[in-house]
C-alpha cells in the first residue's frame, strides 16, 4: 500500500516535473495610489501608442472570445495573469520602464468615485453625455472598434456616485481563512472583482472591459491577491475548480483566441512569479521565491511553516494594513468569534510573542481620540447584479450564499470592538 502511494506521489510529481528559468531582471508593479502625475503622464504616452497600433481593441476582442472559459472556472487566476504580463510586455517595446500599476480597490470601497485613481489626471471619472463617453483622464476621448465603434464609454451605477466595493477586512479574511484555491478564486471573482467591473459600468461592465484600461490595473491586483494567496498558503501550485474539461489541471492550455494567442502555453508556466515568462512582482506581496520550487515543495506541503504573516492583510497601505492586524488581534480577546473569520492573526499568539508584523502590546490607535475616520461602521458591499450574474453564467445561489456569508463576516466586525482604520 505504501508503495502504491509512493509511485503515486512519484506519477504526480512527475507530470509537474518542468521547471522554469529565473528572470534575469524583475519589474516590480507598484500601488496606482502611489504614482506621481508624471508617472501617471509617462503611462499616458504608452498607452497613447498602444491605442493606436490598435492593440486595446485586439485585447478586447480577444478576452470576449474565450469569456465563457475564463470566467467562473479555475482558469480565471492564470489566464488574466498571462494576459495581464502580454499587455504589460508590449508596453515595455514603447518604453522599457512601463509597468502597469495595480489598483487596490478595496482602499477606495466606501465612495469609489472619490478615488484618486478615477480623477482627470488619472483615469478619469464617469462618462458624460447621452452616450456616457469618457472625456477626461488618460483615455479621455477614446474611440473603440469593439463590439461596434463607439466611444470609450463609462457609466457609473449609483448616478454620479459608485456603489460601495468590498472592504478590505474581507479580503483579508478570504486570504487567511480559504484553504482552497476555488473557494478563494470565488470570494474573489463574485466580490471585488465584479464589484469594480459593475460599478465603472460602460465598456467596463461588458466582455470588452479591457477598452478601459482601468481592466488591466484592476486585475494586476486580483493577480497580487492571487500571488499573496499563493505563497501566504505555501501552495503556490495549488489549483482546483471547474476548467474547460471537467476538473482543471495544470496543463490545461491557456484558453486563447487569434487575436491574443499563448502559443499553447500550459496553465502550470504561469503559477511562479520571477520565472519564465512571469517576470513581475508587487511592493506589497511576498516577492518570488529564491529558486524554482520543486517537486518536493508541492508534494509535501505539509513540511512546510505556515500560516506565514504574507496572509494578514491584503491591504496595500502598511500603516493602515498593520492597524488592521492589531485591532483585530485586539478586538478578538474579547469576541473569539473573529478567531475563525481571521486564523493568520489569531496564529499572532500574544504580542510579545507575535509573527513579523506583531501587532503592539498596547493599540494605542484603537484607544486614542476619535480621529476622522474612528467610529466608522464598515459598509456592506453592493451586491452583483442579475444581468451579470447571468451574462457569467454563475449560480445565483452560490453567489447569493457567498454574498449572505460576507455580510455576516462585516456584522461580526461591526459587533466587536474593532474599529476600521478604512
Ligand atoms: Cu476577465
Amino acid at each position: 500500500m505504501r508503495l502504491v502511494v509512493a509511485f503515486l506521489l512519484l506519477a504526480l510529481t512527475g507530470a509537474l516535473a518542468q521547471s522554469l528559468p529565473r528572470c534575469g531582471s524583475l519589474r516590480v508593479r507598484r500601488s496606482a495610489h502611489s504614482l506621481s502625475p508624471a508617472e501617471w503622464q509617462q503611462i499616458r504616452r504608452v498607452l497613447y501608442q498602444l491605442h493606436r497600433q490598435g492593440q486595446f481593441d485586439r485585447f478586447a476582442r480577444a478576452h470576449s472570445m474565450v469569456f465563457d472559459e475564463v470566467h467562473g472556472t479555475a482558469a480565471f487566476f492564470p489566464f488574466h495573469r498571462r494576459f495581464v504580463q502580454e499587455f504589460e510586455d508590449l508596453g515595455r517595446q514603447i518604453d522599457p520602464d512601463f509597468t502597469i500599476p495595480y489598483w487596490d480597490a478595496a482602499r477606495d470601497y466606501r465612495d469609489p468615485a472619490s478615488s484618486p485613481i478615477l480623477q482627470p489626471g488619472t483615469l478619469g471619472g464617469d462618462g458624460r453625455g447621452r452616450a456616457s463617453c469618457v472625456r477626461d483622464g488618460i483615455q479621455a476621448r477614446w474611440g473603440s472598434l469593439f463590439p461596434r465603434r463607439h466611444c470609450l464609454r463609462r457609466d457609473f451605477n449609483g448616478g454620479p456616485f459608485i456603489l460601495p466595493w468590498v472592504p478590505p477586512e474581507m479580503i483579508s479574511s478570504f486570504l487567511q481563512s480559504d484553504t482552497q484555491l476555488g473557494l478563494f478564486r470565488e470570494h474573489i471573482e463574485y466580490g471585488i472583482h465584479g464589484a469594480v467591473h459593475l460599478g465603472l459600468g460602460g465598456d467596463a461592465a461588458t466582455p470588452y472591459a479591457p477598452n478601459d484600461f482601468f481592466f488591466f490595473m484592476h486585475h494586476a491586483n486580483i493577480d497580487r491577491l492571487w500571488w499573496q494567496w499563493q505563497v501566504g498558503h505555501l501552495s503556490i501550485f495549488d489549483y482546483d475548480g471547474p476548467g474547460p474539461n471537467g476538473e482543471a489541471t495544470l496543463d490545461d492550455i491557456i484558453p486563447e483566441s487569434n487575436d491574443v494567442n499563448f502559443n499553447g502555453e500550459r496553465v502550470w508556466s504561469t503559477m511562479v512569479l520571477g520565472y519564465g515568462s512571469m517576470c513581475f512582482a508587487y511592493d506589497t506581496a511576498p516577492p518570488p521565491p529564491g529558486r524554482y520550487p520543486g517537486a518536493e515543495d508541492r508534494a509535501a506541503r505539509a513540511g512546510w511553516q505556515g500560516p506565514p504573516t504574507a496572509t494578514l492583510s491584503g491591504a496595500s497601505n502598511t500603516t493602515e494594513a498593520n492597524l488592521e492586524v492589531a485591532r483585530i488581534h485586539a478586538a478578538m480577546k474579547k469576541d473569539p468569534v473573529l478567531k475563525k473569520l481571521f486564523p493568520g492573526v489569531a496564529a499572532l499568539g500574544p504580542p510579545s510573542r507575535g509573527l513579523g508584523r506583531a501587532p503592539p502590546a498596547h493599540d494605542r490607535a484603537a484607544n486614542s481620540c476619535p480621529g476622522p475616520t474612528a467610529g466608522r461602521k464598515i459598509v456592506y458591499p453592493a451586491p452583483l447584479t442579475l444581468a451579470w450574474i447571468e451574462m457569467h453564467g454563475f449560480d445565483p445561489k452560490r453567489v447569493d450564499k457567498l454574498y449572505a456569508e460576507g455580510c455576516e463576516l462585516i456584522d461580526q466586525l461591526n459587533n466587536s470592538t474593532y474599529v476600521s482604520p478604512y
